[in-house]
């Protein structure tokens, strides 16, 4: 197997954490996302043009898509590690007061941005018996208020990860599923639109999981034998647990 990761949303969070982690372990990365700056910073972090290649564009896209992947130098194209961790929530209020553009955008990424890429990279990955990995969330299994759209489209990710390794498994290729809980990190501040005072009540005195446990868990998973595969995994802070049914009385 090439050792080369490509992260999608690397110019943040998760994804930052994911790229130093892999590059810690010896793989080379492309690192994806909107905000070329950032992956520029990333990449000189990562030890330069040798060992990482950024790819500046809008993963909705996927013209723009297919244009970065082709754009791919030769030494950074074999990529058998794909990490699809771009993705965001907008907003947190019930549906009926909800924005149909913030759905709209939610579905565009994480789920249309995800399986563009994903498809585009298919035969890449099962010639290198390659690994896929997701970024769903617990919000894929747990509903909760003012998660509607964000929540579809994790379950989305979650049930096209188990699909894609029923159809990749004969291939060798395997795909695993990572559930985040509360977590701290730049999503919130998109979530809320910027809302410091939310994002600061949010995590007070919570204890949430850090992008660095969320790339610990990532590394982990590409550093098991080829013969293993992890389906799903879902991962709280020791903080978060769970709570009895919402019921509504007159
Ligand atoms: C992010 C975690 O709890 O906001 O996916 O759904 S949560």
């Amino acid at each position: 197997m090439s050792k080369i990761a490509l992260v999608t949303g690397a110019t943040a969070g998760f994804g930052d954490a994911i790229a130093r982690r892999l590059a810690r372990d010896g793989w080379r990365l492309v690192v994806t996302g909107r905000r070329r700056d950032r992956l520029e910073a990333l990449v000189a972090a990562l030890g330069g043009s040798e060992r990482a290649h950024p790819l500046a564009f809008d993963i909705r896209d996927e013209a723009a898509t297919r244009d970065a992947l082709a754009s791919l130098p030769p030494a950074f194209a074999e990529v058998s590690l794909l990490v699809n961790n771009a993705g965001l929530a907008l907003g947190t209020g019930p549906a009926q007061e909800s924005d149909l553009a913030q759905w709209r955008t939610m579905i565009d990424t994480n789920v249309v941005g995800l399986v563009t890429i994903t498809r585009l990279l298919l035969d890449r990955l099962i010639a290198h018996r390659g690994l896929v990995v997701n970024l769903a969330s617990i919000a894929s299994h747990w509903p909760y208020p003012g998660g509607n759209v964000y929540g579809g489209t994790k379950a989305f990710v979650r049930q096209f990860s188990l699909g894609l390794r029923c159809d990749l498994s004969a291939k060798g290729v395997r795909v695993t599923s990572i559930e985040p809980g509360l977590s701290e990190s730049e999503f919130t501040l998109v979530r809320t639109g910027g809302n410091q005072a939310a994002y600061d009540a949010l995590y007070k005195g919570a204890h949430p999981l850090q992008p660095e446990d969320i790339a610990e868990t990532v590394g982990w998973v590409a550093s098991l034998p080829p013969h293993v595969n992890i389906n799903s995994l879902e991962i709280m802070p020791v903080t978060q647990s769970w709570a009895p049914f919402a019921i509504q009385r007159d």
